[in-house]
Formats: C-alpha cells, sequence, structure tokens
C-alpha cells in the first residue's frame, strides 16, 4: 500500500511487557519474552508493537519513573536483548515503537539527583523548582493525578518540586532548552537503534503556566472522583507553548524516515486536535480515547465518530483506541458478546487501530487481593475503583497454572475463571474472539476500504450503529447492534450487497437488500454491489 504509510493503514498492538511473557522464570514479563511470542502476533496479523516502558527504573510507577532513558532495565533484559527483538520484529516486516516518558524522570535519575543538591546546581533549573507560600504550604493549589498535592517539600535546599503524578516523578521544566536538548538525544538514541516511533507519555502536560496560577475550583466535583477533580486543569496542562514542543520532537523524528510521533492526550475532541500541530506539524497521531470514555450507545457513538471526523484537521489521520493499560478492559466493560461488535467496530472504522495486549482474546478484570495490590494510584486514593492492576494482569496463553506465561507465581494473579479465555483454546475454535480478531485484521490487510478508505455516515436508529467504507470501487457498509434486541435497517432503494463478516457467525456470501434484520449483538460487514 504505497499510497499510505505503515502507521495510516496499519494495526498497533501494545505490550504491557511485565505481562506478556517472562522468559527467565522470575515472574515478571520481559523483552526476550516478547521475542519469544513473536510468531503469535505474525499470526495474528498486527503491524506494529507499542511497547510500554522498560528503561531502568526503580518501578514507583512500573516504568513510567525513567532513571534512564538510553538503557534497559535489568529486569527486563538487556540492551542486546532489545537489538535482538527489534531484529526479530524488523524481519517479519513489523514496526516497533516505544514509550518515551519526557514528562518527568524517576527522582533516582541523576539529573534530579544533582538538581535537588543546592539551589545553584547547573541542573537545578530542568525541574520546576519553588519557594513554599508565605504560610509555608505548596507554592499553588495542583493536585497530583494520583491524589494529594502535586508539591514535595524538599528539606535539603527549603523548596517544593512540581510533580504531576508521584512524588517519585519530578516533573521536568521543558521551558529550559537544554532539557529539550538532551531529551531529543534520548530520543536519537532509539531512533539510531532503528525503532520506528513513539508513543509520547503525557505529551499535554509538558508545558505548564509560566507564572504557575492556581487552577480554579471545579463546580460539578463529586466525592467519589478523583481527588485531581476537585480543580479544573486550566493552567497545569494543555498550554498554548506545548505545541511548539511537540514540533520539535517531530523535528527530531524527521531527521529519519517513515517514523511515527503519538501523543497520549486526555482532552475533550475540539481541544485533541489542536495537537495534529500547525500545518500537521505536530504528532501524527494524538491518541483518541473516545471510544474508552463514552457510554456503549449507538446514537452516541454515532455521534462522537461524525464529531471526530468533522473536527479532523485536513490531511490529519484518525485513529481509535479500545484498551490500555490505565483503563478497565473492554471485555469486562461490555460483556462477551459486545466485545465482539467492539472488536469489529474498532477494525472497520477509518483509522490507525491500537490493540492492547489480551483484548483480543476478552480478558477481563481480574480482582486483586488487598495484600497483591502493586498500583500507586490505588495505595494513594485506595477502594474508589482506581487501581489499574485488574487491566495488567499476565497473558493467558494457556490454561496450565500460571497460564504459560511463567513457570512461577506471577507480580500480578492469573484469571483461572473460563477455561476457554486463553490463545491455546480460542485458536482451535473457530468462533472464539480471538479468531475474529484475527479474521477482522486479515480483512482489514486485503481490502483498502476498511483500511484506508472515506468513512460515509449512514442514518440510523435505536442501537443500530451503520457507516459505509469506500476506496475506488470498493464499498462496505458496516452494520452493528449495540443494543439486546433485534432491530431493522433498511437499505436505500436498488442497495444490495453480501455478508463478508459476521460477529454472530452469520454465512459469508449471503445476499442482502431491502430490509435486513439484525439480531442482538451482531456486527456485520457488508460488501456493496453497484
Ligand atoms: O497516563 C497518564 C494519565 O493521564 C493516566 O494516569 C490517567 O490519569 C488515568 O489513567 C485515568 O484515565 C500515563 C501512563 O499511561 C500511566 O501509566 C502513568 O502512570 C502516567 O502517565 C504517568 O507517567
Ligand atoms: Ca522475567
Amino acid at each position: 500500500m504505497s499510497d499510505t504509510l505503515w502507521w495510516q493503514h496499519g494495526t498497533i498492538y501494545q505490550i504491557y511487557p511485565r505481562s506478556f511473557q517472562d522468559s527467565n522464570g522470575d515472574g515478571i514479563g520481559d523483552l526476550e519474552g516478547i521475542r519469544q511470542r513473536l510468531p503469535y502476533l505474525i499470526w495474528l496479523g498486527v503491524d506494529a508493537v507499542w511497547i510500554s516502558p522498560f528503561y531502568p527504573s526503580p518501578m514507583a510507577d512500573f516504568g513510567y519513573d525513567v532513571a534512564d532513558y538510553c538503557d534497559v532495565d535489568p529486569i527486563f533484559g538487556t540492551l542486546e536483548d532489545f537489538d535482538r527483538l527489534s531484529a526479530d520484529i524488523h524481519k517479519a516486516g513489523m514496526k516497533l515503537i516505544l514509550d518515551f516518558v519526557p514528562n518527568h524522570t524517576s527522582d533516582r535519575h541523576p539529573w534530579f539527583q544533582e538538581s535537588r543538591i543546592s539551589r545553584d546546581s547547573p541542573k537545578r533549573d530542568w525541574y520546576i523548582w519553588r519557594d513554599p507560600a508565605p504560610d509555608g504550604g505548596p507554592p499553588n493549589n495542583w493536585i497530583s493525578n494520583f491524589g494529594g498535592s502535586a508539591w514535595q517539600f524538599d528539606e535539603a535546599t527549603g523548596q517544593y518540586y512540581y510533580h504531576a503524578f508521584l512524588k517519585e516523578q519530578p516533573d521536568l521544566n521543558w521551558r529550559n532548552p537544554e532539557v529539550r536538548w538532551a531529551m531529543h538525544d534520548a530520543l536519537r538514541f532509539w531512533l539510531d537503534r532503528g525503532v520506528d516511533g513513539f508513543r509520547v507519555d503525557v505529551i499535554w502536560h509538558l508545558i505548564k503556566d509560566a507564572d504557575l496560577r492556581d487552577n480554579p475550583i471545579n463546580p460539578a466535583y463529586e466525592p467519589h472522583q478523583r481527588e485531581l477533580n476537585r480543580l479544573l486543569e486550566v493552567h497545569s496542562c494543555d498550554q498554548p507553548e506545548v505545541h511548539e514542543v511537540i514540533a520539535e520532537m517531530r523535528a527530531v523524528l524527521e531527521e529519519y524516515d517513515e517514523r511515527v510521533l503519538i501523543g497520549e492526550i486526555y482532552l475533550p475532541i475540539e481541544r485533541l486536535m489542536a495537537y495534529y500541530g500547525d500545518d500537521l506539524k505536530g504528532a501524527h497521531l494524538p491518541f483518541n480515547f473516545q471510544l474508552l470514555q463514552s457510554a456503549w450507545d449507538a446514537r452516541h457513538i454515532d455521534n462522537l465518530i461524525r464529531e471526530y471526523e468533522t473536527a479532523l484537521p485536513e490531511g490529519g489521520w484518525p485513529n481509535w483506541v479500545l484498551g490500555n493499560h490505565d483503563q478497565a478492559r473492554i471485555a469486562d466493560r461490555l460483556g462477551p458478546a459486545q466485545a465482539r461488535v467492539a472488536a469489529l467496530l474498532l477494525l472497520t472504522l477509518r483509522g490507525t487501530p491500537t490493540l492492547y495486549y489480551g483484548d483480543e482474546i476478552g480478558m477481563v478484570q481480574v480482582p486483586i487481593p488487598p495484600e497483591r495490590v502493586q498500583d500507586p494510584w490505588e495505595k494513594n486514593e485506595p477502594g474508589l475503583g482506581f487501581n489499574r492492576d485488574p487491566a495488567r494482569t499476565p497473558m493467558q496463553w494457556d490454561e496450565s497454572a500460571h497460564v504459560g506465561f511463567s513457570t512461577v507465581e506471577p507480580w500480578l494473579p492469573v484469571d483461572h475463571r473460563e477455561s476457554n479465555r486463553n490463545v491455546a483454546a480460542q485458536k482451535q475454535d473457530r468462533s472464539s474472539l480471538l479468531c475474529l480478531y484475527k479474521r477482522l485484521l486479515e480483512l482489514r490487510r486485503e481490502r483498502k476500504a476498511l483500511s484506508i478508505g472515506r468513512y460515509v455516515p449512514v442514518t440510523a436508529e435505536g442501537d443500530i450503529l451503520a457507516f459505509r467504507r469506500e476506496h475506488d470501487e470498493e464499498r462496505f457498509l458496516i452494520v452493528l447492534n449495540l443494543g439486546s434486541t433485534t432491530h431493522r435497517l433498511m437499505l436505500d432503494e436498488g442497495v444490495r450487497g453480501h455478508v463478508v463478516l459476521s460477529c454472530l457467525g452469520r454465512e459469508a456470501g449471503d445476499e442482502l437488500s431491502g430490509t435486513i434484520e439484525i439480531p442482538a449483538n451482531e456486527g456485520l460487514v457488508v460488501e456493496l454491489a453497484d
């Protein structure tokens, strides 16, 4: 497909490396484990692998607290392991995307160690240090994403430093050009080693208000919400100057061929679009988390697809995400029947799909006993349902004691509740969710209309969501029933087609015209005839 780039027509698969495959029997996944499982990803038919952070880290936030941007944590292996993995990924014709965490470092990073020594340290201004307020308290009212003040007092120099996440994750000062240059060098380190792109962690956080003004109170705050929501994040993120910083990062990638810059951004559609940048010089793909955050309602989702498509800047490439390591598992949220509908939706929408490991076998939230909680957010704001561990449990390869993930008890519990919720069982069963994913990925590769074709909205009612995808002579109608009763959809006069793929196993080749019945939980890919 030479008219589009790999990150436009391809599918991205996210691996949380602690939980994909353990190769050395310590109960924690590693790079060599990922390499051993590549045949699975090739069989499945994804095009690119994004690996969550594996850099040296004290693991206060499981790798999102980086102590060295240019190495591999011994838990995950070595740089040699990385090179082997990268070589095998590329040999298979796949691409490799790394997770880049530029907003903050670990408090053990040598830069921060040096920064905290004295107020005159050459690295002092690499972080965000401020004097206490007149009453001795924190410099402003900003709240950490994981609860509590976002400021930590440091006895040694009598100042506070800012941390949008844990106190073990001090924020870098991206207004300082030295910080930018150092981080650009880290990008080049991996680009030179052959990585094909980056998913940039909390990219909308990089620049804060120059005067660090207080955030306004959120009048809609309710006590069951995270503490962060007490305030509106008006001054602590999404500042206009961030776009210049992103354009500079993008320019570093442009020194190389066909690399991709993906931004992790939790913002409403209209603010998200700014992250494509002026003249599309920002992120290639500002992550679109709409499906993760919306009620599973056909009318609602229809609206948000239209809204998103309409809001895209000219030439901006869309993308869709169904799950990640911070969110509850999609199959848990929707149940097994709608998880199939969701798969069909993700892989037929216009735009690059990102798939979270395990979602293709319908992994659900795994209960975590209190004594095994790992997530620092749950430890900081316990009992409110924020624990991210249930969506980060070991990949379920088979039915053995440690689900084929490890030879020992893994770092998080494994799920044994369903005997067919694993790769081995679902590979054998043509009606499984895994086989549906595989078939969808195959179809998407075969039929250009489904990957790069136009999106054309179709009017439908009730629980039915419908749209068309078109490219040259190829035309598909996608019809999904997001509800639990049968609905009818009237095809326009003269329109006919045949079923290519069905969530409920309806015969491929079935001819359709006139009024079609769509049972509960059905999803159809219909090829239209002219
Ligand atoms: O997540 C950023 C982020 O905003 C989430 O923590 C979000 O607040 C939460 O999941 C609710 O939607 C990124 C990483 O993906 C996450 O794992 C890290 O903990 C965080 O940044 C800090 O690096
Ligand atoms: Ca291991």
